[in-house]
């Protein structure tokens, strides 16, 4: 079971899966003794109006296994979903790593990747503000590597010692357990003001950032600093990126609450279908690479967890692909019971001193020893690495293992001393060999005190309409802290990174500009690759919500929808009643989806058809569906009496609106509209 010892190719995860997959279907009922059942409705009784008996084996099986179904949730990234994939390096990346699954372009390593929020607990809603965790595992042919990452590229904070405050800090206040998933409240940002190393994060969490539009679209990154060792021993340090190949596209706020409301699942459905309908979501991983003797030539500290290497400065080298092209069979199984940790690296990487990775490298197993009931998880069929393993570790909780003969120590002779340590040519991991010399101190080096000029940048990074969302993301959170004296306090703080941005941020919530001496940030340069703005924009699996009625011209829309299909759109009809629909033509459509089960705020743009519509609240439910697409910036195209729609509220000729009589002009154009995500250019009616 310790995995077969093959070569790792695409299927060797999901082989060994498969040992363990069961299907009920069809068979007859037994208890887990394998004893078929022969009643599974009525309890064991003393006469049938009479009291259950202790005796009644079954009831008890079954109700005690239901008694302890759940484990605890995660401390923190309760809430995730995962897929599985593959990964493939695009050439060998020999020259740096000697990393067996960074080798050779043709070998496809399995991977399990789980997205997470991190705030909120395992059932809260998925579209609220927060970071989004993004773990992946790679089951390589030399044991698991986990890279387990955030979609924001900074931390919080400098030292794993402050996890607990930060954590506790932003979770729903202990004293009535409110709000939930949310960072809008008092103790988050109390702990923002007394914490200035939190500023440049606090910049990303403000952004668009962390309310992605889907997982598919987010980027991806390690955080800290790593090491990339070769064949030769020699050492560079690398950060890691994952780059969506669609591109980084968000919410807009207020969207995003609403979906909170309409559809808590709204991440893991997208992910869930795109996987399903075969549109698999891809990322490109992207190295930045700085050499060892050039570790103090920047002005930041490379072991700063909370600093970037700016792309401009350190450009991020694409080596390769990962897409997720199967769901998990079972999501407690996999999803729930899956165990990353930073710490599980193969030879080639390795850890640098950046003090909040070293943290990390305690926090996870211990964490995992709680939630997954003792030291036997390595076992679960999902976290087993695909290569065979070999210890002296044995017994605990729930041990699956039979570990033959008795032998269970080191050194021995009993069993010829095996199993024994490779050497570092065999493939044994050694680790860098870094020369370390100082005092115990418990203290935070000069180099990391600068906590202000990548929060500047970032600002300075932003476009006009980014930037505004910042400022909106800023007045709510801090409009919902009840402590006058926190909210100043921020204000104060961020006056720090600008004084346009703290002066807007004191005007609406009622407090006061910063006053007197203010040492705003002197950083003028940006960086153009932290803007969304500069993004990838295409149309495909982009969710478009068509709204139809009886009558509809059907030879019109079929060419619509024949342009959509090519380029990977996806159309779900929507209208009063679900069944089906028929076109002036004869053309049947079938309705996905009533004003009652969808929303205009699932969608990615809204296509207006119309057809016989004489009932005045389907005209308000269009209407309606139209008006909030218009005021979340997205894209609507309209024909015939769809028009309609549009010119009761006064839309027509506003950008990202299209009409027209010639179908396949306005079916491009409407796809063009569609790839630029949002029309921000657009005045709010
Ligand atoms: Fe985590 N983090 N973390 N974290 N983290 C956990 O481990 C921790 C940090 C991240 O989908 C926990 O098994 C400490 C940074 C992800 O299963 C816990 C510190 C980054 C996930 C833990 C950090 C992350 C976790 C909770 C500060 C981005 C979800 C459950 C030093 C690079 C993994 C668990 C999944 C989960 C500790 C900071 C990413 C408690 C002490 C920085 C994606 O062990």
């Amino acid at each position: 079971m310790n995995g077969k010892g093959k070569n790792v190719n695409e299927n060797s995860k999901n082989e060994q899966l498969e040992q363990f997959r069961v299907n009920d279907e069809g068979k007859q009922m037994t208890t887990n003794q394998g004893l078929k059942v022969s009643e599974d409705e009525f309890s064991l009784k003393a006469g049938e109006r009479g009291p259950t008996l202790i005796e009644d084996f079954h009831f008890r099986e079954k109700m005690t296994h239901f008694d302890h179904e759940r484990i605890p949730e995660r401390v923190v990234h309760a809430r995730g979903y995962a897929a599985h994939g593959e990964f493939e390096v695009y050439e060998s990346m020999k020259e740096y790593t000697k990393a067996r699954f960074l080798q050779d372009p043709s070998v496809k390593t399995p991977v399990f990747v789980r997205f997470s929020t991190v705030a909120g607990s395992r059932g809260s809603a998925e579209t609220v503000r927060d970071v989004r965790g993004f773990a992946t595992k790679f089951y390589t042919e030399e044991g698991n590597y986990d890279l387990v990452g955030n979609n924001i590229p900074v931390f919080f904070i400098q030292d794993a010692i402050k996890f607990p405050d930060l954590v506790h800090a932003l979770k729903p206040e202990p004293h009535n357990e409110i709000p939930q998933a949310a960072t809008a409240h008092d103790t988050f940002w109390d702990f923002v003001a007394n914490n200035p190393e939190t500023a440049h994060m606090v910049m990303w969490h403000m952004s668009d950032r962390a309310i992605p539009r889907s997982f598919r679209m987010m980027e991806g990154f390690g955080v800290h600093t790593f090491r990339f060792v070769n064949h030769q021993g020699k050492a560079r340090f690398v950060k890691f990126h994952w780059k969506p190949v669609l591109g980084v596209h968000s919410l807009v706020w207020d969207e995003a609450q609403k979906i909170s409301g309409k559809d808590p699942d709204f991440h893991r459905r997208d992910l869930w279908e795109s996987i399903e309908s075969g549109n698999f979501p891809e990322y490109e991983l992207g190295v930045q690479m700085i050499e060892e003797e050039d570790e103090f030539k920047f002005d930041f500290d490379v072991l700063d967890p909370t600093k970037l290497w700016p792309e401009e400065e350190v450009p991020v080298k694409i080596i390769g692909k990962m897409t997720l092209n199967r769901n998990v069979d079972n999501v407690f199984a996999e999803t729930e019971q899956v165990a990353f940790h930073p710490g599980h690296v193969v030879p080639g990487i390795d850890f640098t001193n950046d003090p909040l990775l070293q943290g990390r490298l305690f926090s996870y197993t211990d964490t995992q020893l709680l939630r997954l009931g003792g030291p036997n998880f390595h076992e679960l069929p999902i976290n087993r690495p695909v290569c065979p393993f070999h210890n002296n570790q044995r017994d605990g909780f729930g041990r699956q293992t039979i570990n033959k003969g008795k032998v269970s120590y080191h050194h021995n002779s009993l069993a010829s001393n095996t199993p024994i340590p490779a050497s570092e040519e065999e493939g044994g991991y050694v680790h860098y060999q870094e020369k370390i010399e100082g005092r115990k101190v418990r203290g935070r080096s000069e180099s990391f005190k600068d906590h202000f000029s990548q929060a500047r940048l970032f600002w300075n990074s932003m476009s006009n309409i980014e930037k505004a969302h910042i400022l909106d993301a800023f007045r709510f959170e801090l409009g919902k802290v009840k402590s006058k004296y926190v909210q100043q306090q921020v204000v104060d703080m961020f006056a720090n990174v600008s004084l346009e941005l703290s002066t807007v941020i004191a005007d609406g919530i009622g407090a006061t500009p910063p006053q007197g001496e203010v040492s705003e940030s002197e950083v003028m340069k940006s960086s153009p690759a932290l803007s969304q703005i500069n993004t990838k924009k295409r149309p495909e699996t982009r969710k478009v919500g068509m709204i139809i009625s009886d009558d509809f011209n059907g030879a019109d829309l079929s060419e619509v929808l024949q342009v959509l299909k090519a380029e990977g759109i996806q159309v779900e009809i929507i209208s009063d009643k679900l069944g089906t629909y028929k076109g002036s033509d004869g053309t049947e459509l079938e309705v996905n989806h009533t004003f009652l089960t969808a929303d205009s705020v699932l969608f990615d743009a809204i296509y207006a058809v119309g057809g016989n519509v004489e009932c005045k609240k389907f005209n308000q439910n269009a209407a309606y569906f139209i008006h909030e697409a218009f005021s979340h910036f997205k894209p609507i195209g309209a024909t015939h009496e769809g028009i309609k729609w549009l010119q009761a509220g006064n839309l027509i000729n506003s950008p990202g609106v299209v009409i027209g009589d010639d179908m396949r002009e306005l079916a491009e154009d409407f796809v063009k509209a569609i790839s630029a995500h949002r029309h921000w250019d657009r005045q709010i009616v």
